[in-house]
């Protein structure tokens, strides 16, 4: 079975601080083929966005093909847009580590959401170091309605956000001294790039 399936049903149960401490679980190649072959729907050796997405909705996880296909990109190595069974073991990982992320954040394991201190914290804990004006700001974005927390689902696409900001920040900043000085259609290109 897909991974996250397995971890949902696992939400209702107390955290184990050995557990969480130990990180996300490395499947034996096995196990890994079996998920493959179970996502890969037409056995076609490549995953495609959809059909990840519907592995994902699958395990409660209710993405648009656009945020798939982020997801692709972050495992995506030789650029083909799917995802290979080579590349499938970096998918896991990624998809693990966010929930692995998402379960230490978390204070109350029955909500099965995170608040936005909680994610906060886990920025700081990440490096990030930024004013609660532009924390309020990002968990906004992935807090449309003002809840005041996120399940999963956003978590994950907040995880997204960052990685690609991150990348193009990189990208205006080789030399990683923090800043950029960016002309108009360099800005462009960098929002155009971290959504
Ligand atoms: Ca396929």
């Amino acid at each position: 079975m897909w991974p996250l399936t397995r971890n949902r049903h696992q939400q209702s149960q107390p955290q184990q601080p050995q557990a969480v401490a130990q990180g996300p679980k490395r499947p034996d190649f096995a196990s890994l083929r079996q998920w493959f072959d179970k996502v890969d729907t037409d056995h076609s050796g490549h995953i495609t966005a959809q059909e990840l997405q519907a592995a994902l909705l699958e395990g409660g996880l209710n993405l648009s093909l656009g945020t798939v296909g982020c997801i692709i990109r972050q495992v995506d190595r030789d650029g083909t847009g799917t995802v290979s069974l080579a590349e499938f073991e970096r998918l896991h990982e990624f998809l693990a580590s966010v929930q692995d992320s998402f379960t230490r954040l978390k204070s109350d394991p029955a909500t099965g959401r995170v608040s936005l201190p909680e994610v906060a914290l886990g920025l700081k804990s990440y490096g990030y170091d930024l004013d609660a004006a532009v924390q309020r700001a990002l968990f906004n974005r992935f807090d449309p309605t003002r809840s005041g927390s996120m399940g999963l689902q956003e978590f994950l696409a907040l995880t997204l956000f960052l990685r690609s900001a991150n990348a193009t920040f990189k990208a205006f900043d080789p030399a990683n001294t923090g800043t950029v000085h960016l002309n108009y259609a360099q800005f462009l290109y960098a929002a155009v790039n971290s959504n």
